[in-house]
């Protein structure tokens, strides 16, 4: 029998304190958890009402064509090593980015993005590479792959994406947090890698994403349940007294590069305080030996994007089909975990209890 998934709403949305007219999210009908099980139209129950460029033939073609040498050499590898990120590796070009921002704008434009934003509807920003074939290409290019493997292992899946967006003036805080204390709700273990990838120049004034380099290496803070507040977008954050401030990265990059990280790095982003916008794609990604715990997270699906899946521990889901321009459902809001039943672990983390499992980039 599947475990009955809580009835409160989904984890990012209470986290996010957003989407709260959406339903909870409900488990996929007949689908044991773990089970292993692959959609056969992706994008199936799609949104297509909003406007977006398909991806061009010779984009495809550019995107799709295999990495000549690694991306990431000795030193950089070495450097995400002691570090937990690295940043600047450029994957897109400036045809790309025409493409690419040509398309962001026409689409936020249409789709009200900073409307959604101001009302907290994050959620609608996610996992638009089931169903826009241009984003998941992205999410998927050669380049990106090639930097995975080398840090990951030949074989990658794609779990999960998001835009993070801040229009000139937004002044939400990102607070202190380690993407894996959020993962680790619904994904066991928490392996694997975040690719940052902004769409336009980011810098300390438009709200670069800042880092605490090393701080992946632990100890591994507690991530503590905050009220509400409407300048911050999530609702938990480590403790701002275990953050050494004085060590802080501002990692400021151009449209077309990546930065890799680490699921226990300390990171956030302040407010835009320029005249400019802030948009970043990020993509998660893990070897396929994680479990996703469908009690909590009912809608998780994954998609192999290099080597191969010798576990199957997952749902998947094939990529969109080429010329493919949807969005999810914002009705159906099932693509996000669920809440953990009580006090999950996450809640009342002993600081020193390491839960991540830290991975060594391969030579
Ligand atoms: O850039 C931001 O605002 C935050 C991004 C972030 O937290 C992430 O990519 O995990």
């Amino acid at each position: 029998m599947s475990p009955q998934p809580s009835r409160k709403g989904g984890f990012f949305k209470k986290i996010f304190g957003g989407g709260s007219d959406a339903p909870p999210a409900q488990p996929q009908a007949g689908a044991e958890p773990g089970a292993a099980a692959t959609e056969a139209a992706p994008g199936a129950g799609a949104r297509t009402d909003v406007p977006q460029l398909p991806l061009p033939a010779h984009l495809r073609e550019k995107w799709t064509r295999r990495a000549s040498e690694p991306l990431l050499d000795g030193k950089t590898l070495s450097y995400y090593k002691q570090n937990g990120y690295t940043k600047g590796i450029r994957v897109f070009d400036d045809e790309d980015l025409a493409f690419i921002q040509e398309n962001f704008d026409k689409l936020a434009d249409h789709l009200g993005v900073k409307d959604l934003i101001s009302a907290g509807r994050f959620l609608e920003l996610q996992m638009w590479h089931r169903y826009s074939e241009w984003i998941y290409r992205i999410c998927a290019h050669p380049r990106v792959v090639s930097g995975l493997q080398q840090i990951l292992g030949p074989d990658v899946l794609l779990w999960a994406s998001e835009f993070y967006v801040k229009y000139p003036g937004d002044w939400r805080v990102v607070p202190w947090h380690q993407d894996g204390a959020f993962w680790e709700c619904a994904i066991k273990p928490t392996r694997g890698v975040t690719v940052f990838m902004p769409f336009f120049d980011v810098d300390r004034e438009n709200a670069c994403m800042q880092v605490i380099p090393g701080s992946h290496l632990g100890p591994h803070w507690a991530q503590v349940q905050i009220p509400k507040q409407r300048n911050k977008v999530f609702q938990q954050e480590c403790r701002p007294e275990d953050v050494d401030e004085s060590k802080i990265h501002h990692a400021e990059m151009k449209a077309g590069e990546v930065m890799f990280h680490h699921p226990a790095i300390l990171h956030r982003s302040l407010p835009n305080r320029s005249k400019r916008l802030k948009a970043v794609l990020t993509g998660r990604y893990s070897p396929p030996d994680i479990t996703c715990d469908r009690s909590r997270w009912p809608d998780f699906k994954q998609t192999l994007i290099a080597g191969e899946d010798r576990h199957g521990n997952n749902p998947t889901v094939d990529p969109p089909p080429d010329g493919a321009v949807g969005l999810p459902n914002p009705d159906e809001n099932k693509y996000a975990p669920l809440d953990p039943p009580g006090e999950g672990a996450w809640k009342k983390r002993d600081p020193n209890y390491v839960t991540h499992d830290l991975i060594e980039p391969h030579a």
